[in-house]
């Protein structure tokens, strides 16, 4: 294609409304980014210093996990001040200094917006603690004891549901003589979304950050906001303890509407912006509507079935290896269930994920390979790709063993009441090793020294001593190497309208270990095969030598050029081959 040719589509991309299906999106965890001041927690100033890498990658907008004010119970995702940004991390002043060097990048930077609850250090929370009678009472939820019981006492609380962090959802306020919910920790209280001075409140806000010059946000579990009134229990699980409440808070029946007036309120007649709801638990039913453009709620939705496969009966802290194909067969169905309206996220990876490499590839004997061939399967999926930073390095799980090694919440509240239950540390701990959030916080390994370039100080959460061996700076420009896979399957994106704009249609190649895929666009076609797998496996691949003609593209194995060749000896574990033909004439 000519310069102009290459010019033309990149300006008329740029007009589209759904320009971010050419996009890919990088996440950011600041406080494991990068340290600028010494202090062992990564900061506004440290992104900045960083933006080199991400233009180096191609990636087109950057998610900024939570920078507001905060007490950091939650790591940021319980904020006290939503105009603000906490010291931690710098000032306003840096961050529009980040936002303006990273436009002048041509990255857009998309905020987190966490509504579902606030800090219980807000100020909106101390006054509707402040009485029964405070003006901002119902700006919460706010129950009274279950009737019967002493208030304050086990069994009294209002309904039986359990937190995603351990124990009850509700917290008693002696003050007050109510309680109040929490989903999260009981330093997040649910806001009362139901009440309009809470929504519009919070459209003034996400107002106040557009015009500021952000570009759109990511949704913290957007869909908990609304809730099934009257709250009431949960039915009990067969071996007791705190009840699944979700059914009565995901999805809820107002949760359409709400977003429809955010839209209203908030995104109509601005462009260039992108929305991305956080949903546990949503169906694709419910993400069809959520993202079917004519309705007007968010652009994409992070769905969890492929998140879930390796969570055991009791729990994602007792996990399993999923079967091989599990992987394959659960992302093939979001791809056909969103094939004709709406649009998928496609990550593996996150701040709440144990690594992907660890839980769904092979961080001993295929690292690499399996890095790579991960990364090829999600980012030539239909839909919006999202790296997390360290994912573009392969980074692994951590070596954890020891309960003061863990940092969040979730863990440390898991391990107490585990405690509390009696259950044996090791287990308990094995648990944590593999599947705990702290995985995905130790820093980013820039270099291959003790800190690893990330800190001049003491890093926050010990840095993976592995980054001896995996870091930015042991894989930039080397050819073959986890970054440069990522390069490459980024820039795939940009050239090629296939790989933006393309139906999916999964191969059945005989062996569903095997994760083999047709895109195809106005006489384009690309064509994905990837072993899944830890062993070689064989395909079947019907009329393999139509594709001869095809040009490989990308392939993170030496393997024969040609498709027909390619298949004709199985293909070595976690081998993934990209081909790309156009149509005739
Ligand atoms: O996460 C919500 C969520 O459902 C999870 O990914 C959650 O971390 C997991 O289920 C716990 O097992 C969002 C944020 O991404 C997470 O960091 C916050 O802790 C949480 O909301 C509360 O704001």
């Amino acid at each position: 294609m000519s310069m102009d040719a290459v010019s033309d589509r990149e300006s008329a991309w740029a007009q589209r409304p759904d320009w971010w299906k050419r996009a890919v999106v990088y996440q950011v965890y600041p406080r494991s980014f990068q340290d600028s001041d010494g202090d062992g927690v990564g900061d506004l100033r440290g992104v900045l210093s960083r933006l080199d890498h991400l233009a180096y990658l191609g990636v087109d907008v950057v998610w900024l996990s939570p920078i507001y004010r905060s007490p950091h119970a939650d790591n940021g995702y319980d904020i006290s001040d939503y105009r603000d940004i906490d010291p931690l991390f710098g000032t306003l002043d840096d961050l529009d200094a980040l936002v303006d060097a990273a436009h002048a990048r041509g990255i857009r930077i998309v905020m987190d917006l966490v509504v579902n609850h606030t800090s219980d250090e807000h100020t909106w929370f101390a006054e509707s603690r402040s009485g029964r009678d405070s003006p901002r009472r119902d700006w919460y939820w706010w129950s009274p004891a279950r009737p019967g019981h002493e208030p304050g006492t086990p069994g009294a609380e209002p309904t039986n549901w359990e937190s995603f962090f351990s124990g009850p959802v509700w917290q008693w306020d002696e003050a007050s003589g109510e309680y109040y919910l929490h989903l999260f920790d009981r330093k997040q209280p649910d806001l009362n979304w139901e009440n309009p001075e809470v929504r519009h409140a919070v459209y003034d806000m996400m107002r106040w950050w557009l015009d500021r010059g952000i570009d759109g946000f990511r949704m913290d579990v957007i869909n908990l906001i609304s809730k099934r009134l009257p709250l009431s229990d949960a039915p009990e699980r067969p071996e007791g303890g705190w009840a699944d409440g979700s059914p009565l808070y995901m999805n809820g029946p107002r949760l359409h509407e709400f977003l429809q007036e955010m839209h209203r309120e908030v995104f109509a007649g601005r462009s260039g912006l992108l929305t991305v709801g956080e949903t546990p638990g949503v169906t694709v039913e419910e993400a069809r509507l959520l993202t079917d453009p004519a309705r007007a709620e968010v652009d994409m939705v992070f769905q969890f079935d492929h998140v879930g496969l390796d969570h055991g009966p009791e729990g994602k802290f007792a996990p399993q290896r999923p079967e091989p194909g599990a992987l394959a067969a659960s992302f093939t169905q979001w791809q056909d269930a969103l094939a004709d309206v709406g649009w998928n996220s496609l990550y593996l990876a996150n701040h709440d994920q144990a690594r992907p490499v660890s839980r769904f590839g092979d961080d001993e004997r295929h690292w690499r390979e399996s890095a790579t061939a991960l990364a090829t399967i999600l980012h030539l999926q239909r839909g919006t790709p999202y790296v997390y930073q360290g994912e573009e390095i392969g980074m692994t799980n951590a070596p954890f063993a020891d309960i003061d090694a863990f940092r969040d919440v979730e863990s440390l509240n898991h391990y107490a009441e585990a405690m509390a239950r009696g259950s044996a540390p090791a287990d308990v701990l094995l648990g944590l090793a593999s599947m705990s959030r702290d995985n995905a916080r130790t820093p980013v390994q820039w270099e291959s020294t003790p800190t690893a370039g990330f800190t001049t100080g003491e890093p926050w959460l010990a840095v993976n001593p592995n980054a001896a061996r995996i870091s930015v700076a042991a894989q930039r420009g080397v050819p073959g190497s986890v970054l440069e896979h990522y390069r490459a399957l980024i820039a795939l994106r940009h050239d090629l309208d296939v790989v933006a704009e393309g139906t999916f249609t999964r191969l059945d190649v005989g062996d569903p270990a095997v994760f083999a895929f047709v895109r195809a666009f106005e006489g384009e076609e690309l064509l994905v095969l990837a072993n899944l797998s830890s062993d070689p496996r064989s395909v079947a691949l019907a009329g393999a030598d139509e594709w001869d003609a095809a040009v490989a593209v990308l392939s993170n194995v030496d393997s024969p050029a040609r498709v027909s060749e390619a298949v004709a000896a199985p293909l070595a574990p976690w081998a993934a081959a990209v081909w790309h033909r156009r149509a005739e004439g």
